[in-house]
């Protein structure tokens, strides 16, 4: 039987089940999964211009690099993107007259997405896109904006760019942009998942959602990641891996002694992976460099350790089964996280996992040292 489309390259079927994980990812009761999906088919369609800065367009590609079902699709779907400068066909003064005309034609309406950080200093002369300054470009696309989504830690903060002796003036929108609603969606680059709930958050409520001091949504950066992550109940039990490569690290044992900033970075990304491969840097050996966080992404050393503020009380340690080795949740285990927000995981009930059997403990009680 031929399935139902919901437009070229998405199956109705995916487009749900991306409404249903996007409403977990929210926050939001199971049953409103269909009032999202009817906001996206009644008040779909917004303009969108998506400027470029400083930035490594990554943000961009992780977007475009989702699989099946095609994040991207649904979202290039469920926008209209009237001007992107690595994704639009025309180029030059065509280029130019799309983003003169869908402002004109939008104003007060439209959804500006800036990715990349912009350059102060001297002007603003380090970056310039058709003879305008990005400086320029942000405030005049700005002003017509009716909210401004900061995607990417460029955007939002200002990124690698703006690290120190920062030569150029580095800064992210919040710095400039004063008078709009400017949501940020941090990360180096951030999940595509995080970008589509706020986009489908403001299609179903048309108001933001809440958001945190750094003006991140909080349905997304409300917790860190160390609270559900799949090597925590190794953390819990004092097992370490001591260096890359050798046994303590491909038995996938905590990389808090790596360098993990996983215990400061407030994240979803050990629940809400990347993309439908399921991966996230911790689960593929690599500490989290805290690339959602102004002071730690590019500020702290790799190897350097974080503090350990909220120790896990010894009573609610993860079990011990010597079996079966700790795996996170797939990704429809974020159905269960969403719906659970704030209850379970608020508990200290994190998603724990069974261990592998026989392992030595020779780290345990060590991880305070
Ligand atoms: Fe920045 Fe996005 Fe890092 Fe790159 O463009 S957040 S450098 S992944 O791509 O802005
Ligand atoms: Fe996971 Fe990192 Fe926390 Fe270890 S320190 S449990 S690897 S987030
Ligand atoms: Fe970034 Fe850390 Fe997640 S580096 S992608 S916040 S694991």
């Amino acid at each position: 039987m031929k399935e139902e489309m919901f437009c070229e390259g998405v199956t109705r079927r995916s487009f749900m089940k991306a409404c249903v994980t996007a409403t977990a990812m929210m926050g939001l009761p199971f049953a409103m999964h269909t009032q999202v999906a009817e906001a996206v088919e009644k008040n779909g369609n917004p303009a969108v211009i998506w400027l470029h800065f400083q930035e490594c367009t990554g943000c961009s590609e992780s977007l475009l690099r989702s699989s099946h079902p095609t994040i991207s699709t649904l979202i290039l779907d469920m926008i209209s993107l009237d001007y992107h400068e690595t994704l639009m066909v025309g180029a030059g003064h065509q280029a130019e007259q799309a983003l003169h005309d869908s402002m004109k034609a939008n104003h007060g309406k439209y959804i500006l997405v800036v990715e990349g950080a912009i350059p102060t200093k001297q002007n603003g002369i380090f970056c310039k896109v058709s003879g305008r300054t990005a400086l320029e470009s942000l405030q005049h696309a700005a002003e017509g904006a009716a909210a401004i989504i900061a995607i990417g830690t460029c955007a939002s903060y200002g990124g690698i760019q703006s690290v120190s002796p920062n030569p150029t003036g580095a800064v992210g929108v919040k710095d400039i942009i004063k008078d709009k609603p400017i949501i940020n969606i941090p990360g180096c680059p951030p999940n595509p998942y995080n970008f589509l709930s706020t986009v489908l958050y403001y299609l179903t409520f048309k108001k933001l959602p809440e958001l945190d001091q750094l003006g991140r949504p909080k349905f997304a950066y409300g917790r860190r990641i160390h609270e559900h992550c799949e090597r925590r109940p190794h953390f819990d039990a004092g097992r370490f891996a001591k260096a890359y490569g050798d046994p303590t690290h491909a038995q996938g044992y905590c990389l808090y002694k790596l360098g993990c900033k996983g215990p400061a970075t407030y994240a979803n990304c050990s629940v809400q992976r990347f993309n439908d491969v399921g991966a996230w840097p911790v689960s593929i050996g690599h500490p989290c460099i805290g690339c959602t966080e102004p002071d730690i992404l590019f500020k702290t050393a790799i190897a350097e350790k974080v503090q350990i503020h909220e120790p896990t009380p010894f009573d609610s340690y993860a079990p011990v089964d010597l079996k079966e080795k700790g795996k996170g949740p797939d990704p429809l285990t974020t159905g269960f996280v969403g719906l659970a927000a704030g209850a379970a995981l608020g508990a200290g009930a994190m998603l724990a996992k069974k261990l592998p059997a026989g392992e030595a403990q020779e780290d345990a009680h060590e991880k305070d040292k």
